[in-house]
């Protein structure tokens, strides 16, 4: 499980990875597996609320930390799967200190921010948590996440950086190197620099930092970097998709051997 203010703090990294097939027993292995955090994708797939929720319980009963990527920074989506006791939403495509203000209101209840109060959701346990308990409990645990992965954003990193309440940022390494103009080419200078810039400014500022990552070498230079926070592999489809296609072409090798 992802102790998250641990993190902010540099004392450990977590290890997680996308989501997107849609099983709870996807997040149930990551569990099994010791891995300490599941990120929940309803940003590229057709995912529904009642399967995330699901989702978001399997984390729990296996000790995974439960991130839910957002299909946009959207007040709606947020706020019901914060409800439904996710431990962290993660927004993709921010760009501005005015989104990530409107992110961080939207994850806390007032005073500090403007989130819509319902004391019988499954984050307050159904009603079982007293009200302000609840209240006070979700505002200090619940992680923000936004995501890095536009040149506009590089801009605007450092009045990013500064928003109160952001906890961590997560490099989209595919995005960013297409609005780069380096479409497909995460290893260009030009991305890899830009990584490099955005890992170091987020952690100089005292925010958590996490990127994809394919390789363990790959975990070793952006931790150097000061990143602490790793999908590895980046998506479960992926791996399996790549395991599928290794064993397949083993098994057909041996075939062509054996005959
Ligand atoms: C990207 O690389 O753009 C991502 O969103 C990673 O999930
Ligand atoms: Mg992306």
């Amino acid at each position: 499980m992802t102790n998250f203010s641990k993190l902010l703090y540099g004392q450990q990294s977590a290890y997680g990875t996308i989501v997107t097939l849609k099983d709870p027993a996807v997040v149930e292995m990551l569990g099994y597996t010791g891995y300490d955090f599941a990120i929940i994708d309803m940003e590229h797939t057709t995912m529904d609320f009642s399967l995330v929720e699901h989702m978001i319980r399997a984390a729990k009963c296996v000790h995974v930390s439960s991130v839910v990527r957002t299909p946009q920074n959207d007040y709606g989506a947020m706020l019901r799967v914060l409800d439904a006791g996710a431990d962290a939403i993660m927004v993709p495509h921010l760009t501005t200190k005015e989104q990530a203000e409107r992110t961080v209101g939207t994850a806390k209840y007032r005073p500090i921010g403007f989130r819509g109060l319902d004391g019988s959701s499954r984050s307050a346990q159904y009603g079982t948590t007293p009200f302000l308990e609840h209240i006070e409990r979700q505002n200090k645990q619940v992680t923000v996440i936004g995501m890095i992965e536009d040149a506009i954003a590089i801009s605007n990193i450092n009045e990013i950086v500064r928003v109160a309440g952001l906890d961590l940022l997560f490099i989209g390494p595919a995005d960013l190197a297409s609005s780069l103009g380096y479409q497909e080419q995460f290893d260009h200078p030009v991305v890899m620099e830009a990584i490099e810039e955005i890992i170091k400014v987020t952690r100089h500022a005292g925010l958590g930092i996490g990127i994809p990552a394919f390789t363990p070498e790959e975990v070793d230079k952006y931790t150097r970097w000061g990143a602490n926070f790793f999908t590895i592999p980046p998506i479960d489809a992926l791996l399996l998709s790549h395991v599928l296609a290794s064993q397949l072409k083993g098994v057909k090798t041996n075939l062509i051997v054996d005959r």
